[in-house]
């Protein structure tokens, strides 16, 4: 079971130490299957897994619909969008048996799920009056990576893939079903209290198959940049190669336009990594599995009353909508408060005799601050403490990323700022320089601002060539 003979959590410092730990120390997920690249959800991870997709689904469902696709697409399918097939097909798993018999068809495990589902939009649409359509699913995926895997990071099994895929008339309905879909990601993560770097990739890293890819990435620890969703604009490629047309009001036939975005179990690494100290996992309330955790101060006769108390709280907490449990093991309560601390529960109330006397319970928030609040008030109390917990993460989480954020002028200036964060360069969107750029500083480019990254418009000679650049983010990434 999860924690059980842990050794010491190393400090966040230790980035890469301190992620495999906790982890696993915190009952999220175990690496140990035996297939590399896939990982065993622990019921307290699936549930903070369930809080995250819940705000997720709650924002797509405002105006998308939720749908379900197979897994399997035959090969003549994979094997029609041409970029798309160059972008995958070193990375894609194939069915080719059923039992004893070779299929006639082999079949692809989605590595994301265009090809299984534009067929069916072909069907699906024949006049303007059919569009816009905008689905979604949250499926597995399946991605045979090279790199070195990373839990929930790198998976060949993405568990938890969100994908969403729309239909327009024009190109420019589906650039702004881009533009919603980044202000619904904004929206994701600003309830994360994750911040967000935005920006446009260079031409040659966009999506197989896209006419342009917007990419959300944060800052971890490190200093390392981890893509956390991407939008596409699709274009009409796609609608050509599927066929997806539409009659126009004049009785003409026209190809649709898409757009897809997607968002995976990174969205979990990110509230994990941003947010957790050296003593473990610090989670906003809203997606925290346990809100409050009770814990009763047991000492000599008066046992069963403290704890009849701790239930009778927990009772109250639970009825006002809170996620609260009692700790009553056996054991102390030290050791409990590592326990709960690990799995990054942001309020703990102690309760014992001498509280109970004087009608009061001692609150300590998972940052650390302790005080005492009357029990009367303990639901008012919750609300405003939680509010305050979630602004100071936020606060928290925004000022390091801006702190990480270096605008430079020359290579070495570059090279260094990306040892602890990102390097704003100006750069003219040629791809020579972009490589020169690389090699120089050893980072890679993300893309270029699209503004909300906080950055001055102002043009200035690129790095490399000196021609008319503009503001681009590089930095090491995951
Ligand atoms: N069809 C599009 C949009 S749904 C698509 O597949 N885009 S993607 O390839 O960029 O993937 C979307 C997001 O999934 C990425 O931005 C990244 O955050 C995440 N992702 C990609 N590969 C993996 C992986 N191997 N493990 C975990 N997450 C991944
Ligand atoms: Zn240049």
């Amino acid at each position: 079971m999860p924690g059980e003979v842990a050794g010491p959590l190393p400090q966040k410092g230790d980035f890469s130490g301190w992620y495999n730990e906790i982890l696993w120390q915190a009952g999220i997920i175990d690496n140990r299957y035996p297939v590399k690249g896939l990982c065993v959800w622990y019921p307290y991870g699936f549930a903070l897994r369930k809080h995250v997709y819940g705000i997720l689904r709650e924002l797509m469902d405002r105006d998308h619909q939720e749908t379900l696709f197979p897994l399997l697409i035959p090969e003549n399918e994979f094997m029609k969008e041409a970029e798309h097939i160059k972008g995958f097909e070193d990375e894609v798993y194939w069915v080719t048996r059923g039992g004893k018999n070779q299929l006639d068809v082999p079949l692809a495990l989605r590595p994301t799920s265009e090809t299984a589902i534009y067929p069916m939009y072909a069907l699906w649409v024949r006049s303007h009056a059919d569009l816009p359509i905008r689905l979604y699913q949250i499926v597995n995926t399946f991605r045979y990576e090279t790199k070195a895997t990373k839990p929930l990071i790198r998976l060949r099994e993405i568990t938890s893939f969100k994908e969403a895929h729309t239909v327009h008339a024009t190109w420019e309905e589906a650039e702004a079903q881009a533009e919603a879909a980044i202000g619904l990601y904004r929206a994701f993560y600003d309830r994360l209290s994750i911040p967000l770097l935005i920006t446009r990739r260079p031409d040659w890293d966009k999506f197989p198959g896209a006419d342009y890819t917007i990419a959300v990435d944060t800052i971890m620890p490190d200093g390392r940049t981890l893509q956390i969703g991407t939008v596409h604009h699709l274009g009409d490629h796609f609608s050509r190669t599927f066929g997806i047309r539409y009659e126009d009001e004049k009785g003409e036939q026209q190809y649709a336009f898409q757009t897809c975005y997607g968002i995976s179990e990174r969205s979990i690494a990110a509230v994990i990594s941003v947010h957790g100290d050296d003593r473990g996992l610090v989670l906003p309330p809203e997606v925290a599995p346990v809100q409050v955790i009770i814990v009763p101060i047991i000492v000599g006769k008066r046992k069963e009353e403290v704890v009849e108390a701790a239930r009778s709280l927990k009772a109250e907490l639970v009825s006002a909508g809170y996620r609260v449990e009692v700790d009553e093991r056996e054991i102390r309560p030290g050791a409990k408060y590592y326990h709960w601390e690990m799995r990054g529960v942001p309020i703990r109330l102690e309760l014992g005799p001498r509280d109970i006397d004087k009608g009061v319970l001692t609150l300590v928030i998972r940052s650390g601050d302790k005080k005492e609040i009357p029990r009367k008030l303990v639901n008012s109390a919750m609300k405003e403490e939680m509010k305050l917990f979630t602004e100071n993460l936020r606060n928290k989480a925004d000022s390091h990323m801006r702190n990480r954020i270096k605008i430079v002028q020359g290579f070495d200036e570059a090279h260094d700022a990306i040892k602890n964060g990102v390097a704003v360069v100006s750069w003219c969107h040629q791809r020579e320089c972009a490589d020169i750029l690389e090699e120089k500083t050893g980072g890679s480019i993300l893309g270029t601002d699209i503004g909300g990254n906080m950055l001055p418009e102002i043009p200035r000679p690129c790095i490399v060539c000196g021609k008319e650049g503009t503001p681009t983010l590089l930095a090491r990434t995951f």
